[in-house]
């Protein structure tokens, strides 16, 4: 059988930390009299702590200083690290692991490919770090999805060809650096939202491990 590069996005395929980059961009938002509702969170997905406060003053027509910008990162920073500290396995998404499992039992390379700076913690908390051979995460790109770079040092690292890699991703920017990096893009969510994805699922459990046998085969 051969061998492909599987590279996994962190929220949203993963795990769900995306309600606690809300409840934390929210207390942070309010803190400067700024609304923050559940719609523009969903704006934020795959975006990059820095470009996410660049938006979020922006709805609010506020604009800071440098070292007040530095501090309220850090500040909402560290109120997510709270709820982060407190993850655990029970929040792996269902059927993350069967997947996981069965690559690995076909000896298919694993990577992780997120704009999180805290990727590695959070597969620390859910007990996932051992699964993949390579982590590429927000302190290694310095160029955020759309752009394909994230992915490509993930091939890279599997010592992979990008047209033999296949992208996990929920976010519509994942999905297009997935695409311009030339490799099977797989959404996860909702197929009106990821039409630009190879394939979408809504989550793991739509997802056969035929199906992965015929990605591999491919
Ligand atoms: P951090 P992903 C992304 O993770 C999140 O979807 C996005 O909401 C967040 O702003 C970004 O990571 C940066 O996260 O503040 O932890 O560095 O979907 O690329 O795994
Ligand atoms: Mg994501």
């Amino acid at each position: 059988m051969s061998k492909k590069g599987f590279i996994f996005d962190l929220d949203g395929v993963i795990v769900d930390t995306a309600k606690y980059h809300f409840l934390a961009w929210k207390e942070l938002a309010n803190s400067i009299d700024i609304d923050f509702n559940e719609e523009q969170n969903e704006q934020l997905k795959g975006v990059s702590r820095v470009r996410s406060l660049e938006k979020i003053l922006a709805w609010g027509n506020k604009t800071v200083s440098e070292d007040e910008f530095m501090s309220l990162m850090s500040k909402k920073n560290n109120d997510y690290l709270e709820y982060i500290n407190k993850m655990g396995e029970g929040e792996i998404l269902p059927d993350v692991p069967k997947i996981l499992n069965y690559l690995k039992e076909k000896n298919q390379s694993i990577a992780l490919g997120s704009a999180s700076k805290n990727a590695r913690k959070i597969l620390e908390k859910v007990n996932l770090i051992s699964s993949f051979q390579a982590i590429v995460d927000g302190n290694d790109v310095s160029k955020a999805k759309p752009d394909p770079e994230v992915f490509i040092i993930g091939a890279r690292l599997l010592n992979q060809e990008p047209e033999n890699c296949v992208v996990f991703e929920d976010s519509v920017a994942g999905i297009q650096a997935a695409n311009r990096a030339d490799m099977v893009s797989i959404g996860i969510g909702d197929k009106n939202v990821l039409h630009e994805a190879n394939y979408v699922f809504k989550d793991f459990t739509e997802i056969s491990t035929d199906f992965i046998k015929e990605l591999i085969e491919k």
